[in-house]
């Protein structure tokens, strides 16, 4: 029988590195032989790539705090029956750029959703997929905001206050501390080379448990 693959996702703030990250990421594991899937969220399948543009959307300012998390919960919902599941049995690995843990830490902690409704949402939502391992990019606010300046338009979310920020860093910095063996929280304000030094050394159990 294959032996189910590992799931990595990335969190972190607005400039945290996540794309930095993945890129350099990527290429360790596919070094070292892993038959791995990309994925984003929202987004990563046709239909959540649509809700995706509805989300970031900075038209769209009307979006009530219950509809942006239910759209998040819409496009998790397809890429996990869609993609990331079907992958996982089949023995692939995949490395994730956000997922659930951004509900809690964006339509949680920022919107000041309740934790039990998005616990229920992923419930019904994520079929009872969760990381192996979620490497959380740690950096102050400002530090993130200062890299992702000069991008172009802010999206919907970008355009939120420093409070709203500094809520989304605090829990998920709470749900790090909650879930230490899944968690590994790196300093991202460490130059790009140790910031994946740091990841590497993370997913060092994830072959070790396979072996
Ligand atoms: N969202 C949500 O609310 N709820 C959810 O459930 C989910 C998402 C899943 C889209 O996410 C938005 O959706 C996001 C959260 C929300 N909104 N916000 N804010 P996204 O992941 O697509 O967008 P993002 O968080 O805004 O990503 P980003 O700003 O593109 O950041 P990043 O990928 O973490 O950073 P980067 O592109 O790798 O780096 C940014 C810049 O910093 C770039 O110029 C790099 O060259 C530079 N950089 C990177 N690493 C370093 C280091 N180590 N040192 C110095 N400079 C660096």
């Amino acid at each position: 029988m294959t032996e189910r693959g590992r799931f990595i996702t990335l969190e972190g703030g607005e400039g945290a590195g996540k794309s930095t990250l993945l890129a350099g990421l990527r290429a360790h594991l596919e070094s070292r032989g892993v038959d791995l899937l990309l994925a984003r969220e929202p987004g990563g399948t046709a239909l959540g790539e649509l809700v995706r543009s509805i989300l970031l959307d900075p038209s769209q300012r009307a979006m009530c705090a219950e509809s942006e998390l239910l759209l998040m919960f819409a496009s998790r919902a397809q890429l996990v029956r869609e993609t990331l599941a079907p992958a996982l049995a089949a023995g692939r690995w995949v490395l994730c750029d956000r997922y659930v843990d951004a509900s809690y830490a964006y339509q949680g902690g920022g919107r000041g959703q309740p934790v039990e409704r998005i616990a229920a949402l992923e419930q019904w939502a994520c079929a009872g997929l969760k990381s192996d391992l979620t490497l959380l990019l740690d950096l102050p606010v400002a530090d993130g905001r200062a890299r992702a300046a000069g991008r172009g338009e802010a999206d919907r979310i970008e355009v939120e206050a420093d409070g709203f920020f500094e809520r989304v860093r605090a829990a998920y910095r709470a749900r790090a501390a909650a879930e230490p063996q899944r968690f590994r929280v790196i300093d991202a304000g460490q130059p790009p080379e140790a910031v994946l030094r740091d990841a590497v050394a993370a997913t060092a159990h994830l072959f070790g448990a396979k072996a």
